[in-house]
């Protein structure tokens, strides 16, 4: 269980990263919480992030962009409806910290004022004004790798090797967010299927290790995922072992910060390897 363990501060909340943990996933969009409309209900959304916290989750990602492969862009305007009232409705409820999913610097601006203490983009602060708004901000940044965009991401997705392409775009845009200001903490994440094959998928996991020595704790997130999908031939709903196994395997391996839906099996799976990281021979 290689990788850097350190506290993270959160704006005025902490997130133990001494230990692996688990951010729980919040999909602020109306396929998700809807009440039958094209709104997000906030009530259900808080419902089930407090369920999350009650199995174990460290923090909430709150997001309002399906970056799903194939998904859509959506204006600054309908993002911010979906996850604002969900992130005001969260911090009255619960002192968990709370993570945003955004490209946007709008977004990142306007959930850090509402009290979300981490910036989750799988755009890794390329979009402009967004490592600006980050550097003002101050608060840990979550880098992501991805190759294309969500839309057509899966279409011909092509590396000469994925592994050396990966740790190398993720340690450039280290470098350019520290050049660019941003003292904050920073978190990577190899962006498991942003533009990637089942095969690159699969050869990015199994050298995981290698971008636990890049500076930064490392994120993963592959729950329900298709690259699970493809080796088990499973739909969807039947993903929970697979996504499970993989997020036992990431901690073993050196990631920090594991992003599921599914909180309880995780936290359970990660607290074995845990045990078994830290025994000593006697
Ligand atoms: C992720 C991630 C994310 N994934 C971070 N943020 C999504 N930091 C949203 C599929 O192949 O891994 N890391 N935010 C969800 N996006 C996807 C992408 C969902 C691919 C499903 C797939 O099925």
């Amino acid at each position: 269980m290689p990788g850097a363990g350190v506290l993270l501060h959160c704006g005025d909340r902490t997130l133990d990263l001494r230990r692996p943990q688990v951010m729980g996933i919040l999909n602020a969009t109306p396929d998700s919480f809807s009440d039958g409309g094209r709104f997000v209900s906030s009530d259900a959304a808080v419902e089930q992030a407090l369920r999350m916290v009650d199995d174990g989750a460290a923090i909430i990602d709150v997001g309002g962009e399906s970056t799903r492969p194939g998904a859509a862009a959506v204006t600054v305007d309908e993002e911010l409806q979906r996850v604002i009232p969900v992130i005001e409705a969260l911090r009255r409820h619960s002192t968990v910290p709370v993570s945003i999913d955004t490209s946007k610097p709008e977004v990142m601006r306007a959930a850090v004022t509402a009290g979300a203490g981490l910036i989750n983009d799988v755009r890794a602060l390329r979009e402009p004004g967004a490592a600006q708004a980050a550097q003002e901000l101050n608060v840990p940044v979550c880098l992501m790798h991805m190759q294309g965009e969500p839309r057509d991401m899966q279409h011909s997705p092509h590396y000469d090797d994925v592994v050396a392409e990966v740790r190398a775009f993720l340690a450039t845009r280290l470098a350019a967010c520290r050049a660019a200001g941003i003292s904050a903490p920073l978190l990577l994440d190899p962006g498991f299927g942003f533009g990637k094959t089942l095969e690159h998928n699969l050869v990015l996991f199994h050298h995981l290790q290698q971008l636990t020595t890049l500076g930064g704790p490392l994120l993963v997130g592959v729950s329900r995922k298709a690259m699970i999908g493809a080796v088990l031939d499973a739909p969807v709903g039947q993903r929970l072992y697979g996504s499970v196994a993989l997020a036992a395997l990431a901690v073993w391996n050196g990631a920090r910060l594991i992003r599921v839906h599914d909180v309880r099996p995780t936290v359970e799976a990660i607290r074995m390897i845990e045990a078994v990281a830290n025994a000593a021979r006697c």
